[in-house]
């Protein structure tokens, strides 16, 4: 009865968030994503500061007069936790922690640990795990020393420095183990993930053949709300970031005799720590392999253009900014600023526009993926024998049959049919094929 107790009294971090900017340089944004970013980790935001610098201090990034600005600014809001939106040393967070007197986390770390609240399937899991540890790995004494004092004094934190973000999943059991037994742990996670892999090049080949689409966006765009408006996917939908870190592929059939496989895969956000994206490689393959990617994008977020400019940056870093690609506008029932909206319209005019949540624009979407499936549409010319029964009837579910003439035995069909089916057709051997028109 107590524990329960015990359990109820604990409250949420309580978290001040800094972004250090370069002066004289564009500041990346209002801190709203590393607020987002904090709050779908579960902490509470209590206070947000930019700082301009002139140049990185190389001990505390910020300068060390700043850090005790921020010690004052911790005790005045009675924060647990400091996160920086900048990429910090482990010499630095040491200084830092030092200075202010409680955790302090980068933004690669707080990333890393909504991940690790979210990963459900085993090779989520130690994907999530061998990027924690391939992160942690070069900052392990500063856990081993730091952490210690910190926890020692802890009773002066809201929510304990101990066992709340950045310190979840295998950062608990951190403490008692070596940089030895880290090495040889992420050695073994390595030989699993190439298992599990393996399984998966298999379930990939057995695909072989069929057209492929990832849905790829920024987190929280509506990529799995729009695999299960399309499909039976059933996937989990969240208004939080990061709600998706698996690929779920289903057959889609967005017309008639056009069956294609559509997966949904992670979101991205801005500067995805590296080990992240190492580690989830073979879950980002199915992007780099698809025939076809559809950027979702969000477009009642103010943010939508910067959000397209991460996205694109992610791409090019995992190989595919050179793979086929459609913009989707998604989210428009709740557009408000509708001059935001043609604005985006006009730098990318061949964006469909749709909403995955109340279906608006999902029939046009469908034809537009089956027109980019099929291909240029041909008029074709088709001599058949008659006792061949599968040409006819490939034409008439994958394309559409405009005339048949019967003659001695054979079957001469006008149809109409993308050029992209054109293999398909020629593998069932028919006599002749003649493009009369394209
Ligand atoms: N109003 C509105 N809400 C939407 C639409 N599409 C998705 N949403 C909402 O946006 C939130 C995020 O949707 P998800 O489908 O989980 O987004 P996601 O892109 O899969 O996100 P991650 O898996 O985190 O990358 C949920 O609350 C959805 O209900 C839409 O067209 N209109
Ligand atoms: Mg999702």
């Amino acid at each position: 009865m107590e524990k329960l107790r015990q359990t109820l009294r604990v409250r949420k971090e309580r978290a001040i968030l800094v972004a250090a900017v370069f002066r004289g340089k564009d500041g990346p944004d209002d801190l709203s994503e590393l607020t987002a970013l904090t709050e779908s980790a579960g902490a509470i935001v209590v206070d947000r500061f930019q700082q301009k610098i002139r140049k990185i201090n190389p001990g505390t990034y910020i300068g060390k007069g700043k850090a005790s600005q921020l010690a004052g600014r911790v005790k005045q809001f009675n924060a647990d936790v400091v996160i920086f939106d900048n990429d910090l040393s482990p010499g630095q967070i040491r200084e830092l922690e030092e200075i202010i007197g409680r955790k302090v986390l980068d933004r690669g770390e707080l990333i890393l640990d909504i991940f690790a609240t979210r990963a459900k399937t085993k090779q989520a899991k130690l994907q999530v795990e061998l990027a924690q540890l391939e992160y942690i790995y070069p900052r392990l004494t500063r856990m081993w020393s730091h952490l210690d004092t910190l926890a020692g004094a802890g009773g002066a934190t809201a929510a304990g420095a101990v066992g709340g973000i950045g310190t979840r999943g295998p950062g608990e059991q951190q403490l008692e183990i070596d940089r030895r037994l880290v090495s040889k742990r992420i050695t073994e996670i390595k030989r699993e993930l190439t298992n599990i892999d393996k399984r998966r090049i298999r379930e990939i080949d057995a695909r072989k053949g069929l057209f492929k689409i990832c849905l790829v966006g920024y987190t929280n765009a509506g990529k799995s709300t729009l695999l299960n408006a399309l499909t039976d996917a059933n996937v989990v939908v969240e208004d939080r970031l990061f709600a998706t870190l698996d690929t779920r592929t289903r057959k889609w059939t967005p017309a008639k005799g056009v069956e294609v496989l559509l997966s949904d895969t992670i979101g991205f956000v801005r500067n995805l720590p590296h080990q992240l994206v190492a580690s989830f490689k073979a879950t980002l393959e199915e992007a780099v392999n698809a025939d076809l990617l559809l950027h979702i994008i969000d477009v009642s977020n103010p943010d939508a253009l910067k959000q397209i400019e991460s996205v694109n940056n992610v791409l090019n870093e995992i190989g595919c900014a050179r793979r086929p690609i459609l913009k989707v506008f998604n989210k428009v029932d709740i557009v408000r600023k509708i001059d935001a909206l043609e604005m985006l319209q006009t730098l990318f005019p061949d964006a469909l526009t749709i909403s995955a949540k109340t279906g608006l624009g999902l029939d046009d979407f469908s034809k537009a993926i089956a027109a980019k499936y099929k291909g240029t549409e041909l008029l074709l010319r088709v001599l058949s024998s008659q006792s061949n029964g599968k040409v006819q009837s490939f034409l008439r579910t994958y394309g559409k049959i405009l005339e048949e003439q019967y003659r001695d035995g054979s079957v001469l069909i006008d149809a109409e049919l993308g050029q992209n089916q054109l293999p398909a057709l020629k593998s069932l051997h028919p006599e002749a094929i003649e493009i009369i028109e394209n």
